[in-house]
């Protein structure tokens, strides 16, 4: 029995392992990493698994370390422990152990952030006259606001002024909608995040793609997509999931009030532009026509007057 406490460690460290391994062997569980769907997701990975790895392997050897010592010196041994008052040798070990860790993960993870912020292909002109942003495809504005994501789709004819005026004023033209990033597979996509009241943070676990929105501030960030989940269909005149049924969620990761969970949309990857232009046409015209309809006050009331007389 007075070893008890060191059976108990060493029994919840390998359920914690066992769970680990059943994890990983069964992604269909769902336990472990989401799909990946973007350029960026594979080099991510790799520094979740160094990272994970590392971290892994010092809570092995501490708690190695911790189950050993409650078996091999019980409360209940006869003598007395004697304890060690200063040694430079450990205390050097063990600020150079983590400093080196560190080093490690920083060498490691410079190069993709520097992949995932600054390069493949430039961040879109905030100021200037660049109508567009370089060899980006598709420039879409994300609104945070309590509680929910406004996505406006830029038309191609963004004002000479540049992509900041395009964000404040629009053209009459564009799509705005709630809760939906369509996209198609292979487009270099320019998000610029804003948000209307309080800090939100912008998440598409499906394409490793994470930022906070900021008051006050246009934060620029880019992803092309490898994997598409959907197609139009104009028979249907709607969006249908393909034959992965792949449904990837877009989250607000900053707790950002009382409805923070309703905070949530969907990430829509066409397979090529011509499925998303249908979409984005037929969006629009829909838009449209409910804008209209709204216009005229009567107009639902008339619409069910006739169709009751057909
Ligand atoms: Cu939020």
């Amino acid at each position: 029995m007075h070893r008890f406490w060191s059976l108990l460690f060493a029994a919840v460290n390998m359920a914690c392992l066992a769970l680990l391994v059943v994890a990983y062997a069964y992604p269909g569980l769902g336990w472990w990493l989401p799909d990946s769907a973007s350029t960026q997701a594979n080099e991510i990975d790799s520094l979740f698994y160094l990272i994970t790895g590392l971290c892994a392997f010092f809570f092995v050897a501490t708690q190695g370390i911790l189950i050993y010592s409650l078996w091999r010196f019980p409360s209940t041994a006869p003598g007395s422990p004697s304890p060690i008052h200063g040694h430079p040798g450990l205390e050097i070990g063990w600020t150079i152990a983590p400093l080196v860790g560190l080093l490690v993960i920083t060498a490691a993870s410079l190069p993709v952030w520097k992949e995932a912020r600054y390069q493949g292909f430039p961040p879109p002109a905030l100021e200037g006259t660049n109508p567009l942003p370089p060899e980006a495809d598709q420039v879409i504005l994300v609104t945070a606001r309590q509680w929910d994501w406004h996505l406006k789709y830029a038309t191609e004819s963004l004002p000479a002024e540049g992509i900041r005026q395009w964000a404040s004023v629009g053209n009459p033209s564009d799509l705005i909608i709630a809760n939906e990033l369509h996209v198609w597979k292979g487009a270099k996509v320019s998000l610029l995040l804003r948000t209307t009241d309080v800090i939100h943070s912008f998440f598409v676990p499906a394409l490793r793609l994470k930022q906070d929105t900021l008051p006050g501030k246009t934060i620029p960030m880019r992803f092309e997509a490898t994997v598409s989940n959907v197609r139009f269909d104009p028979a249907e005149g709607r969006v249908v999931p393909n034959e992965t049924k792949a449904s990837w969620e877009i989250a607000c990761a900053e707790l950002c009030g009382g409805n923070h969970f309703r905070m949530r949309g969907k990430l829509f990857v066409h397979p090529d532009r011509k499925s998303y232009d249908a979409w984005l046409d037929h969006s629009r015209r829909q838009t449209r026509s409910r804008s209209l309809t709204a216009m005229l006050p009567n107009a639902s009331s008339s619409n069910q007057k006739e169709g009751a007389l057909q």
